[in-house]
């Protein structure tokens, strides 16, 4: 048993291992990379070195460790000299990569908390950052949503979808709002765009691969121009139709998201009442619709 360290007590000569023994932690981490890793090569060689790192840091320590995964390491923007050396190649996938690497350990380790940490959310000074920029877009961020959040709604995880109609120029498009593929303001072709000679109300249907609960739905909409105001959301309980969204006048022009009581269900309708484009008042878009527990 380590010596206990009393309050204004100096300890000295101690090993990192020891301190943190003596101190009494009960877990660990990291918090960056550059702390414990080689960080002069590529991003994808870092990942595979992963898990062994990881294990011989839990056999060494008493507490538990927790997995660590950076975004990134670049200090230039606020260091002009003694540049260390930044891995390329920390793309939105090979840091998608390394999540699962971390997945894989915390599933493994049932004996601690399913816990990884992150670097970081916003460390734009030393280039490992979540948020969204002009270059990766938000790119890091889907990264976490596809390695944590299962989107029961992606025709990959066995979902399909039915309209009500579709634009004769875009025929077969009813499947955009599933495959995974979202829209941005400058090419919003990966839509489902109804027909333009039917007036609204249109809808779209996901339905799922079995009946799921679902508590939070994430739509996306196609034209800046021609996003819905007037909607709603229902599920089918029990051959009854539930309604656990609706909206009379959203001026969101890109992407809607709603929580509601979790309920279990395999089908999702999205009703479109109204659009806001009036230049086209019959026509309704939709690029993806994400369901999640
Ligand atoms: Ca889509």
């Amino acid at each position: 048993m380590d010596q206990k360290v009393e309050p204004g007590q100096v300890i000295r000569g101690d090993s990192d291992k020891q301190m943190v023994n003596r101190l009494g932690f009960d877990s660990l981490t990291h918090y960056q990379f550059a702390h414990f890793i080689d960080m002069n090569r590529d991003y994808t060689d870092i990942t595979k070195d992963l898990p062994h790192l990881w294990s011989d840091i839990s056999t060494s320590y008493r507490a538990n460790y927790y997995p660590h995964v950076s975004v990134g390491w670049d200090s230039t923007p606020r260091t002009f000299h003694g540049r260390s050396p930044t891995p390329p190649n920390n793309t939105p996938e090979n840091f998608e990569k390394a999540l699962r690497v971390a997945k894989k350990y915390a599933d493994e380790h049932t004996n601690q908390a399913p816990l990884i940490t992150i670097n970081s959310w916003n460390e734009w000074t030393e280039t490992s950052y979540l948020e969204p920029d002009t270059k990766r877009g938000y790119g890091y961020l889907e990264a976490v949503k596809r390695v944590f959040l299962q989107n029961l709604a992606l025709a990959a995880n066995g979902a399909t979808a039915i309209s009500d109609s579709e634009k004769t120029k875009e025929l077969g498009c009813t499947g955009k709002v599933i495959d995974g593929v979202i829209a941005t303001p400058d090419n919003f072709s990966n839509r489902w765009h109804s027909s333009v000679d039917q007036p609204h109300p249109h809808w779209v249907e996901v339905h799922l691969a079995k009946p799921s609960k679902i508590s939070t739905v994430v739509i996306h909409f196609a034209d800046p121009h021609g996003y819905p105001v007037s909607f709603e959301g229902t599920v089918r309980v029990d051959g009854q139709k539930l309604q656990v969204i609706n909206e009379t006048d959203s001026q969101e022009t890109q992407v809607y998201r709603a929580k509601f009581e979790p309920v279990t269900t395999d089908v999702f309708r999205l009703t479109i009442l109204a659009s806001a484009n009036r230049a086209f008042p019959n026509a309704a878009q939709i690029s993806e619709i994400e369901l999640y527990p």
